[in-house]
Order: C-alpha cells, then structure tokens, then sequence
C-alpha cells in the first residue's frame, strides 16, 4: 500500500536519521502518486537514488488508481544534478537516461515540483516529465559543460524541442543558470507557484490537463550556426565542452530525435573520460575544500557593519564588495576631499555593478556606506581592514592608532600584498587580533580572498575573515606569511620564468601566445602592461636595498628605465598604436642589447618549450610553498591560480599537472 504524502520538506540543514532511510520514496495525495528524493545535501542521482526512482515509478504505474504523479525532492533544493562523485567509475546501471525515458513513457503526467536548484541531471529529469512548476527563487539550469562534459540523459535534446535551439544553446555552452522568471519567459517551466508541491499535486491530478501547450519553438536562422560556433570557440579557449555542447545543440535542431539521443549520449560518455573533465572534476571538489582551516573554527555571527580604512581605488573596492554583500560599511580617509572622492569611486563602482546585473538598483546600497574620518567612527565594527598605501611606516601608524581606539575584541585585518604581516602584527598590543585579508582588483569582482594567518591569529580573528568570505561569497584560501603570499609569489616566479626565456631567445609575444593557447586570459608581458611596469619595479629596487633580490639589472628595469611603463605611456612590452597591442622593435632591442651583454646566442623556443618550462616554474615554487607550510594543501595552490590567476580551469591547476605527471 501507498503511504499518504505529508507534503512535509526537510528543512535547510536536516540530516536524515542515522538508521538507513531510503533516499526515494513514494507515496499518494488521493488520486496522485507522489515520488520523493531525500538525498542530502544537494539529491544528487546517485546510483541509489536511480534504483529508487525506477522502482517507486514501476510501483505508482501498477496502482491503477492514480491518475498522474509529481516528482519533488525534500531538503534545500531539487535535485542538483547527477553524482558528480560517481563519475570517475564506469557509468553504473539503470543510468540517468533509462530514468528519464520511464518519466517520459509513464501512462501517469508527471509533474515536477522545484524549489532551490534544479541543475544538469536534475532538469534533465524535470524534462522528462510531463509539466514543471518552480518556486519563486528556483534556479535552473545545465553546469554540464563547467564540469567538462554535457548533459547525458537527453537533456539537450528534450530542452531544444521545448525552447529552441537558440535558447537551449545559449544555456548549454554556457552553463548559466536562469532564475524563474526567466525559464518561465522562455518557456522551460510551466508554472511559478509559492508552494510548489500544492501546484504540482493539482496539475498531476487533472492528469495534466492544466499545463497550457507552448507553441513549437521557431528554428533559428541558417548563419545562426556559423555566429554560434565562432562565439562558443573564442569562449571556450581550448575547451572541448562548450563545443560539444553546440554540436549536441544543432543534431537535437536536424536530427530525427532518436538519432539525436544516441549522438548527445555518445559525447557524453567520451566527454565524461576525458582529461579535461577529470581536471574540472578535480577543481569542482577542489574549491568546496578550500580554505579548510576556516571551517575548523567556531562559526562567527554574520558580520553587521564592516570598517575599511583608506578609499583609494583598493579601498573603496573592496567597501564595493561588502556593500554589495548586504554588509554595512564605515570608511576611513583623512580629510572631507578624501572621503567624497572615496564615496564617488563607490559609487562608480556600484553603477558599474548595476550594469552588469549584480545589483538591481544603486541607490539602497550607497546607503549601507557612512563615511568619515576619525578612526574612533569605528568602534562599532567588529573588523576593520586597513586600504592605505603600501607602506611600513604608514601601515604601522594606523594600526597603533586603531590599537588604542578600537575594542579589544575588534579584529584587525590588512589588505597588503607584500608587506610582512608580522611586522604589522608586532605594532599592536595583541597580535591574535590581526590577520591579513588579501584581496584582488577589483575586489568587488574578483572571487579569491587569501586569509593570511599568523601564527598568533586567534580562532575568532580567523572566523571573522571566514564570516566575511562567506558573506562576500569569496572562495577564501588560507595561506602563512611570505613575500606574496601563494598566488603573487607563483606569479612571480612565472614571470622570472618567462623573462629568462626572453634573455635566451624569445620574444614577448611569442611567450604570450603561448600561454594564451594554453589557455590563459592572457599573457604575462600584456598583463604587465596593463597594470603598469613601475609598481613591480619599486618593488625590486626596494627588495635589493633590503637584500633579498641579487643587485641584477632585468629587462623590465631596462624598460622602466626608459618610460616604458605599459599602456599608460602608450609601451611596455608592447607599443601601442590607437589602442592596439603590436609587437615592439624598440622593446626587441633592448632585449638584444641585453643578450649580447650576457654572451647569450639566441634560440627558438616552441610554444611546448615555452608554456612546459613555465608551468614547471610555477609547480617548483609552490611545491616550495607546500614545503614551507604556506598553503595548507595543494588544492588550495590549484584554487588560488585558477579563480584569482586566469589559471585555465580545465586544466586542473599547476599542482594537479605536476602531480598527474609523476
Ligand atoms: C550532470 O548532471 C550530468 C548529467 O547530465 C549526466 C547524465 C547522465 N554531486 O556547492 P556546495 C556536494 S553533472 C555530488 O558547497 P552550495 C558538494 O561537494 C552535474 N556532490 O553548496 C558539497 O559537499 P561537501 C551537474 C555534490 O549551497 C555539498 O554538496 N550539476 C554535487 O554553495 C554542498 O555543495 C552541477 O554541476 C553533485 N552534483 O551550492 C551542480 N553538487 O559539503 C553542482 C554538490 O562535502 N553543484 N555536491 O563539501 C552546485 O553547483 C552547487 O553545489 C549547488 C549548491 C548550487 C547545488
């Protein structure tokens, strides 16, 4: 006998009991059979959960006295997606496409209730059935092709016969989740209900009558595929999915729809063995690790009010982020022209912000911001993160003054990126109040946080800047004190890399195709050049007067020394002619000259030679920095340079590809 359904949902964070429950389970609301996923955290389709489905399926089409059926998940969310943890065995029986095929074929309308985010196999799924309702936050959409694959269970097929293939291609290649609204617009959900489960039950019980049939979706224009491809190819930067994923797009469009089944299931399974989908695997787990220390403090309460001291571009960048976060922010400057210019570039970048779709309107969030200029405004921030000038002396006088202001219980935090946390540290009556948070421009839109830890940091100085992460939403990595801490000192040793690869023969533009095809964003040398050549340069000056940098001239300081100082003085590396980027002879006789005062005959270097002996570079130096204890893994390493550093994901991360080598 069918149990009676509670309409009950497990709440955010409930466990299932310790004794076994199965993870799916059906029951009925009068004439509706309802099948329900419990299968914590995200109900993802395990193997399980596939038997499961496939039985409580079989047992609701015997009952002959229901008329339809709704498929829901209890928990936080429907079902995220296939069992990414399952996927690096061979595929295990009945597979997600004989599931969906059952949903499909039922004599019962399936309708399926979601809430939270029906994601890859879980919209497959959802497709399958014969009506979808969403709560209102639902998100939808299919992530395959970040995890280097596509969807395997009919997904592109079924989608593109429901919205088009103009619609179905652009969530495909890119991943991109929609919210409801949205799917609702183009068609991919029915229905948007409060109470999902309670629409769904209605639907099913009139056998589906209810689902208004949306109109055959129009095939796009001819070109539309040559425009598509050109777009998903100069995305993608050498990765196979998204190309796939088009491919998958345009059989479902022209294929008779069985043929194009078979063809999306084969791309799948070879996709799913592929290098680049066990380096995405990888990264996937890889950044939910991340920054595991964080998780072993106690939680600290959400953080109210945020100060930052210092609104220059760094400064009120990050005042951006926090703001941005639903977090109020006191900022600090010196005088009342510091702080107006602070709050203009914040709300530059708030505008900046609405433009691009991250927040709805400026307004309301300017007002979360007080700005002033007595450090004693700060009192009531429970962390304060200095912005100022990168500067010692500076740095050290603001945090003794915010030492004798501030609570005792106030954390303090510096945003530098080379300075000694330490030194820092020691300018204070109590050190474990002070930790670094190292964030990268623009702070409110880059994803990676380095939480510097001392070796004094306290638990709760560390929770404060793990509870600022979590509101920023930030991938935070914990890394110990060195010159750079991981990404910039990886970042440089890349950089020595490529420049002595210069001195034997290469050219910039030759070392930066290179990397490019390999699939970063961009170049090294084209990097400099945007950000300008002289910050790096006081920088050498200042570590060769402390001693920690051998008294060697390079050719960055050639440049420098001649006004080359990137894009600002219109060349670096580069020469730049009405804003485009063209090769420089003058930079290729400097580096001449400086060859032939080594002694050095040049030679060719192929693009192999050139991204092989970076990456071997970058994997010494953080094979160096897992030695000293600087970073507390070799995923974190990987997470740092791909979420901060351009790091080409599908690749893995640089400790990924040295480890898979040995
Ligand atoms: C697919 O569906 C292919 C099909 O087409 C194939 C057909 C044949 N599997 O992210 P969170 C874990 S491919 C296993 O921190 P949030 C995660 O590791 C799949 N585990 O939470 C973490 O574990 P832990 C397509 C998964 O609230 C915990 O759940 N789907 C999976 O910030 C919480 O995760 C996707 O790519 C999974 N699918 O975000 C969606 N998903 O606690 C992938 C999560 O031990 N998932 N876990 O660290 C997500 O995007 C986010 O997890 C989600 C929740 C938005 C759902």
């Amino acid at each position: 006998m069918i149990a009676p359904d509670t309409g009950r949902r497990a709440a955010e964070g409930e466990r299932r009991s310790e004794v076994a429950e199965p993870t799916v389970t059906l029951s009925r609301s009068g004439s509706v059979g309802v099948i329900t996923i419990d299968n914590p955290p995200v109900n993802a389709l395990s193997q399980e959960v596939r038997i499961g489905l496939l039985s409580a399926l079989e047992q609701a089409e015997l009952d002959p006295t229901l008329v339809g059926g709704v498929l829901r998940c209890a928990g936080r969310t429907f079902v995220a997606g296939a069992d990414i943890t399952e996927m690096d065995a061979p595929p295990s029986e009945p597979t997600l496409p004989t599931v969906a095929d059952a949903f499909e074929r039922s004599r019962l309308c399936w309708v399926a209730a979601m809430h939270g985010t029906a994601l890859g196999g879980g919209l497959e799924l959802a497709l399958a059935c014969c009506g979808r309702v969403a709560e209102p936050g639902t998100r939808v959409g299919m992530p395959e092709v970040t995890l280097g694959i596509i969807p395997g269970a009919g997904g592109t097929v079924r989608l593109t016969s429901l919205i088009g293939a103009e619609a179905a291609a652009r969530l495909v290649t890119t991943g991109k989740q929609i919210d409801a609204v949205e799917s609702r617009q183009i068609g991919l959900i029915d229905v948007i209900a409060e109470d999902a489960h309670a629409a769904s039950l209605e639907i099913a019980g009139s056998g589906g009558r209810a689902i208004e049939t949306s109109p055959t979706p129009r095939a796009p224009k001819p070109e539309f595929w040559d425009q598509e491809s050109i777009r998903v190819r100069e995305k993608a930067r050498g990765q196979e999915s998204p190309i796939e994923a088009l491919a998958a797009i345009r059989e479902a469009a022209t294929l008779p729809r069985a043929e194009a089944l078979q063809a999306e299931r084969r791309r799948f399974l070879r996709l799913r063995e592929s290098e680049q989908a066990k380096a995405l695997r990888h990264v996937f787990f890889a950044e939910r690790k991340a920054g595991a220390s964080l998780r072993n403090v106690p939680k600290a309460a959400d953080l109210q009010r945020v100060g930052v001291v210092g609104g220059g571009t760094m400064g009120s960048s990050i005042a951006t982020a926090v703001l941005i976060s639903g977090t109020a922010v006191t900022l600090v400057e010196q005088d009342d022209a510091a702080t107006a210019r602070a709050r203009n570039l914040i709300e530059t970048n708030l505008k900046a912000s609405a433009k691009r779709g991250v927040i709805s309107s400026v307004e309301p969030v300017l007002a979360r911001l007080s700005v002033c200029t007595a450090l004693s405004d700060l009192e009531e921030c429970p962390l304060v993160i200095e912005a100022v000038f990168e500067d010692m002396a500076i740095k050290t006088a603001l945090f003794k003054a915010l030492d004798d202001v501030l609570p005792a219980t106030a954390v303090l935090a510096t945003n530098t990126s080379y300075l000694d946390v330490r030194e820092l540290a020691r300018s204070v009556r109590d050190p474990s109040r002070v930790l670094g948070l190292h964030f990268f421009a623009p702070a409110h839109v880059m994803k990676l946080l380095e939480v510097v830890r001392l070796p004094q940091t306290s638990d709760p100085a560390l929770a404060a800047g793990s509870a600022l992460a979590r509101q920023l939403r930030k991938t935070a990595v914990v890394t110990g004190v060195c010159e750079g801490f991981i990404g910039n000192r990886i970042m440089a040793a890349y950089r020595r890399n490529a420049e002595e690869m210069l001195l034997r023969g290469a050219q910039p533009e030759t070392i930066d195709a290179a990397m490019r095809d390999y699939g970063f964003a961009a170049g090294i040398f084209e990097t400099q050049d945007l950000s300008g050549l002289d910050i790096a340069w006081a920088m050498r000056k200042r570590r060769r007067l402390e001693g920690k940098d051998p008294a060697i001239a390079t050719i960055s300081d050639a440049l420098c020394e001649v006004e080359r100082l990137g894009r600002k003085t219109m060349g670096g590396w580069y020469d730049y002619v009405d804003g485009r980027q063209v090769s420089s002879p003058e930079t290729a006789r400097l580096i001449a000259e400086f060859r032939d005062g080594a002694g050095i005959t040049p030679r060719v270097y192929t693009a192999a030679e050139i991204v092989n002996s970076i990456l071997a570079a970058m994997s010494r130096e953080a094979e160096a920095i897992l030695r000293e204890g600087i970073a507390e893994g070799p995923d974190d390493i990987d997470v740092v340079m791909i979420v901060g550093f351009g790091f080409p994901r599908y690749r893995g991360g640089p400790m990924y590809i040295a480890r898979k080598a040995q």
